[in-house]
């Protein structure tokens, strides 16, 4: 290990009765849980982009970080530190994975051309480095947003030069994910909104979203690439409306386009929010729809109303998820990518630490949780009875398809007497809140 962070130690488990914050007290990744390891339960990955790129800046200042690569001017150079910096730092936090953009590992040139050959000088030291380490690639994915070309979006900007750019860019970004053995591709519709109708052909951006999309089906199909793709829902962020605004949006557009067979979602904590839905929720609706295939792991805040991206330590958030995760019987190629950042405040490297081992435990905490939540039965079978009126009877012809409104009709005009049940939710949030307490 080269020791760019320089004092801290690879991070180990600790458990309950510790006191060191560098130190687990939940997350133990051999421990078994519900028959499988928490490793293999949570597949942990590091965000690139956050924990190696981003500086604190806001809109009223500058960045604040001190990081071990500052002092480095070239930038070919300082690309090059940061492969070492990701992979000790996923060894000494203890994640199996990263995760990363194109313009992340390699910084753009002047044409693309140019971009390709620096991103290969950089894939290829990822590559090597990869060799004598245990840690493997979650997922790649294309920064199609950040640069004023993107002004209007990529696939779904109004000019086709723009459009081409991007196709070229995740050709590239699909080659190399696959080349370093790459689980999924993801696809954040970063600039894939509108601002006004007043200049928006929505028709024409959604048939050339979805053209996009089956376009790199088929690069895909012709390389080999088996990566799970997968779709980042957000609803608004940098544009005021985008059009992967939740789960049921993405789910819904992809079934009008005929893409669904190809494509499962990477839900993230902080977008569900803004959507006005509970984390649990945009997981629902994706589990239920077997979609599916994994988390962006990170938190709003409450109050502010953007896309904080602050590590996780809401311990019911983390149940529910992991309730939502083994009810699926666990994400296969997916798994909890840290899309998370340090506080503006917090700028030191060693924070960086500090973010993701708070954000491992939280996690485990909320599998152990929800572990004994599946395994006490209590709530699921509460749903189960709350929901037996179409078992038998009257309820089972419906289930059945045996009845249409002309025989409801008669049921209801015969039924003298409707009687309801409590739902009891005071009483579920009191269990939910004990297999909190005693994970
Ligand atoms: C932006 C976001 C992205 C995607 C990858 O809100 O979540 O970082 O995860 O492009
Ligand atoms: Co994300």
């Amino acid at each position: 290990m080269a020791d760019v962070f320089k004092g801290i130690e690879k991070i180990k488990f600790e458990g309950k009765g510790s006191d060191n914050p560098l130190a687990f007290k939940y997350y133990n990744a051999d421990e078994l849980v519900a028959g499988k390891r928490m490793e293999d339960h949570l597949r942990f990955a590091v965000a690139y982009w956050h924990t190696f790129q981003a500086r604190g800046n806001d809109p009223f200042g500058v960045g604040t970080a001190i990081r071990p690569w500052d002092n480095i001017s070239d930038q070919m150079e300082l690309a090059k530190a940061k492969v070492e910096a990701n992979f000790e730092f996923c060894e000494k936090v203890g994640a199996p994975f990263f995760c990363f953009h194109d313009r992340d590992i390699a910084p753009e040139g002047d044409t693309l051309k140019e971009t390709n050959k620096r991103l290969d000088e950089i894939v290829n030291l990822i590559e090597q480095r990869m060799k004598s380490s245990t840690v493997k690639l979650l997922w790649g994915t294309t920064n199609a947003f950040g640069h004023p070309r993107f002004v209007h979006g990529a696939s779904t900007s109004p000019n086709a030069d723009v459009f081409a750019f991007a196709a070229a860019q995740v050709k590239k970004a699909m080659e190399i994910t696959h080349r370093l053995g790459g689980e999924n591709y993801v696809f954040w519709g970063g600039r894939e909104g509108y601002e006004t109708l007043l200049n928006t052909n929505m028709k024409l951006e959604l048939d050339n979203f979805a053209r996009f999309l089956s376009m790199a089906v088929d690069y895909a199909k012709e390389i080999g690439f088996k990566g799970q793709f997968l779709i980042e829902p957000k609803p608004k962020e940098p544009t005021k409306h985008q059009y992967d605004f939740d789960a049921a949006t993405v789910i819904g557009f992809l079934k009008t386009y005929g893409l669904d067979p190809y494509y499962k979602l990477n839900i993230e904590a902080n977008h569900a929010t803004l959507a006005a839905h509970t984390f649990q929720h945009d997981l629902r609706v994706a589990r239920i729809n077997g979609m599916l295939g994994s988390i962006d792991a990170n938190q709003g805040d409450p109050i502010l109303g953007w896309d904080t991206d602050q590590f996780p330590t809401n311990l019911y958030d983390t149940t529910l998820a992991m309730y939502e995760v083994l009810k699926m019987g666990g994400l296969t190629t997916g798994g909890f990518n840290f899309d998370s950042k340090v506080r503006r405040g917090s700028f030191e490297a060693a924070d960086l630490f500090y973010g993701h081992v708070v954000g491992m435990d939280t996690f485990a905490k909320g599998l152990k949780a929800a572990a004994k939540m599946i395994e006490d039965g209590r709530i699921d079978k509460f749903v189960e009875e709350r929901y037996s009126s179409y078992n038998s009877g009257i309820g089972k012809d419906i289930v059945d398809g045996k009845v249409g409104l002309k025989e409801l009709e008669k049921y209801a005009l015969e039924n003298s007497e409707i009687v309801n049940t409590s739902g009891r939710q005071e009483m579920l949030e009191n269990i939910l809140n004990s297999y909190i307490l005693e994970s």
